[in-house]
Parts: C-alpha cells; sequence; structure tokens
C-alpha cells in the first residue's frame, strides 16, 4: 500500500474534524503547489534530472526553504535509486513521505504538546512583532484550553498600543476567560505581577500573557519581555513554561528573520505560525523546522474560534496532497 493510502486510513479513523481542519486551512498551498506537482507529474513520464530541477522550483516556490529543498531532493534520489522507481506517479507518493520524515526527524511527536501539566499554574508568554496574531490565537487557545476542562486567566501585557486590551477583554467576554489588566501606558511587568498573584489565588490551571508586537524601538520591546518574564520567574519558579514565538505565515523569509532575532534574545520554547489559511507558500512549516530548532506547536488555520490546532506533520502533509490522495484511487 502507498503511503498515501496508509496515512488516509490512519488519519480519518480517528480525528475527522482535525483532518478537516488541515484540510481546509491548507488550500490555498494545496492549490498552488500540489496542483504544480500534478502538473509536473503528467508531463514527466520519467523520473531524470530535469524532474527533480522543476520539483526543487516548485518546493522553493511554496517557501520551503532552500536548505530544505536540497535535503529533501538528494533523499528523494536516493530513495528513488534504492526502489528503483522509474514512473513519475509513484514519486508523488514518496514526496508527501519524504515531507514527514523530514519534519518529524528524529523528534518525538510529541515535541509539539504544550508543557502544561495538571496540580500547576501553568504560566504561557506569546511574543512577536505587531500584528502577527498573538492576541487572537490566545483567544483562540483559552478557549481550546476552556474546552478541555482547564480554567483560564489572561494577562493584558500590551499597555502600548491603543485599543490592544480592549481587544483582549473582548476576546475574553466571547470566550469567558476573565482578564487581568491595567490603563493603557502603564508597566507591563507590573500587569504581569497582578496577574500572575490572581491566577496563583484563584488556583488556575494556564496564565496566558498578551505582550506588545511593538514599542518606540526594536531594543526597548525585548529589554521590556525580558523584565515581563522576569517578573514571571521571579514569582513562580520555572515559569514562564512555555515562551511561544508568533509568526504569521504570510510574510515569508520575514517570518525566518523574526524567529532568528527573536530566538537570540529570548528562550523561544515554540512556534505558533499563524495564517497558514492566508498563503499558498505553506511549505514555510517545512523551513522553520529544518533550519531553527524550534518546533511549530501550533498552527493558525483560520480566523474562527476553533482554527488553532496542535501541529501534527502528517495532518499537514495529508492536507497538502489531498486531492491526490484520492485521485489514487
Ligand atoms: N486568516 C487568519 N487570520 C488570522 C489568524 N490569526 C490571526 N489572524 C488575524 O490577524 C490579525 C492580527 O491579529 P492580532 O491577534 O491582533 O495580532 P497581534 O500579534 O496581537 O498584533 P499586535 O497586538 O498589534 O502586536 C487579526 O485580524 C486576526 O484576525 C489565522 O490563523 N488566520
Ligand atoms: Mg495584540
Amino acid at each position: 500500500m502507498s503511503f498515501f493510502k496508509k496515512l488516509k486510513e490512519k488519519l480519518t479513523h480517528q480525528t475527522d474534524s482535525v483532518t478537516e481542519k488541515f484540510r481546509e486551512g491548507l488550500t490555498k498551498t494545496r492549490d498552488s503547489f500540489a496542483g504544480k506537482v500534478n502538473d509536473l507529474v503528467s508531463r514527466y513520464r520519467k523520473v531524470d534530472e530535469e524532474f527533480f530541477e522543476e520539483l526543487e522550483e516548485i518546493l522553493i516556490g511554496a517557501d520551503v526553504g532552500v536548505t530544505t529543498v536540497m535535503n529533501l531532493i538528494d533523499e528523494l534520489k536516493m530513495e528513488v535509486k534504492r526502489r528503483n522507481i522509474q514512473d513519475t506517479e509513484e514519486v508523488r507518493s514518496v514526496i508527501s513521505e519524504k515531507l514527514v520524515e523530514i519534519y518529524q526527524g528524529d523528534q518525538e511527536e510529541s515535541n509539539t504538546a504544550l508543557n502544561i501539566q495538571t496540580e500547576r499554574l501553568n504560566v504561557v508568554l506569546f511574543v512577536g512583532v505587531n500584528g502577527v496574531g498573538k492576541t487572537t490565537t490566545i483567544g483562540k487557545l483559552a478557549h481550546k484550553l476552556k474546552g478541555e476542562g482547564k480554567s483560564v486567566l489572561l494577562a493584558a501585557g500590551d499597555t502600548f498600543r491603543a485599543g490592544a486590551i480592549e481587544q483582549l477583554e473582548v476576546w475574553g467576554e466571547r470566550v469567558g476567560v476573565d482578564v487581568i489588566k491595567q490603563s493603557e501606558g502603564s508597566d507591563p511587568a507590573a500587569v504581569m505581577y497582578d496577574a500572575v498573584q490572581a491566577a496563583k489565588a484563584r488556583k488556575v490551571d494556564v496564565l496566558l500573557c498578551d505582550t506588545a508586537g511593538r514599542l518606540q524601538n526594536k531594543v526597548n520591546l525585548m529589554k521590556e519581555l525580558e523584565k515581563v518574564k522576569r517578573v514571571i520567574e521571579k514569582e513562580i519558579p520555572g515559569a514562564p513554561h512555555e515562551v511561544l514565538l508568533v509568526l504569521d505565515a504570510t510574510t515569508g523569509q520575514n517570518a525566518m528573520t523574526q524567529a532568528k532575532q527573536f530566538s537570540q534574545t529570548t528562550d523561544v520554547s515554540g512556534i505558533v505560525l499563524t495564517k497558514l489559511d492566508g498563503t499558498a507558500k505553506g511549505g514555510i512549516v517545512l523551513a522553520i523546522r529544518n533550519e531553527l530548532s524550534i518546533p511549530v506547536k501550533l498552527v493558525g488555520l483560520g480566523e474562527k474560534m476553533d482554527d488553532l490546532q496542535q501541529f501534527d506533520a502528517e495532518q499537514y502533509v495529508y492536507g497538502l496532497f489531498y486531492g491526490l490522495v484520492e485521485e489514487e484511487e
């Protein structure tokens, strides 16, 4: 049985709704990327050097990242040789197999799970430049955690941008969780201090902390994040349990640059890749995984409350090749 079919059987049996979310959210990337692969496969009868060259271009065009593409093409060539594959149709299945492999590497699947444990106050700090989707992700994650039976509190740490506190409050109301805040312009470290005290007193399971995406300048922003983090660390040993860097998938290489900048100054424990639904270049997931050693833990696949999903390489690749899988039968 082909890798596709195995993947399909495995995934559609357990988690229909998750599979659908990934499939829907990756529509743009699939239409573009998989469409091109499809076209390539139909134009070439034989797997030769030119075939691989075109495939390379398609992958780079989907923001997979040059280094990652080179690795992938090398792997594919070896596999094609090893299995003595002549037919281009067969290569499609091998491509999807290798994409999953590249993503998972030698890491455990559980690596994409958030470090949220029972019997303790878990603190999750969100960082990232303006407009990437921090506040929205906090709202969605609060909804998700609440659905899992956890108690959640939000901290309005973006005191800089006008309207930021209100935006978080709207999410708080929508989801049904409280927001700890101070007035606009106040010290975000003080907000965090308050929020941690409130979270302890109320014995909540998870505290989600919003931060500013823009200050007067970048140095200030990094300093402020450090200060916020120190306050949390001081009040709760071992916290923050997650520092999630939020990146906008539609910004391509900019997202990679941001990841490098933030991870230089803060210990980023995971990445949230938002707006995957808004780009035809969803290959950025693979570039991030391969070129930075930070796991993508959550992906934003739309603007609705339940459009935030734990990242899963198999669901991702299945979503990417969905049309092709169907056609194979
Ligand atoms: N399509 C889509 N839109 C998203 C997703 N995540 C966030 N957005 C949108 O991105 C925009 C910016 O989101 P915010 O949550 O305000 O971003 P932020 O990082 O908090 O921005 P600042 O507060 O300015 O630092 C909003 O219009 C969101 O609806 C996603 O996964 N898919
Ligand atoms: Mg915000």
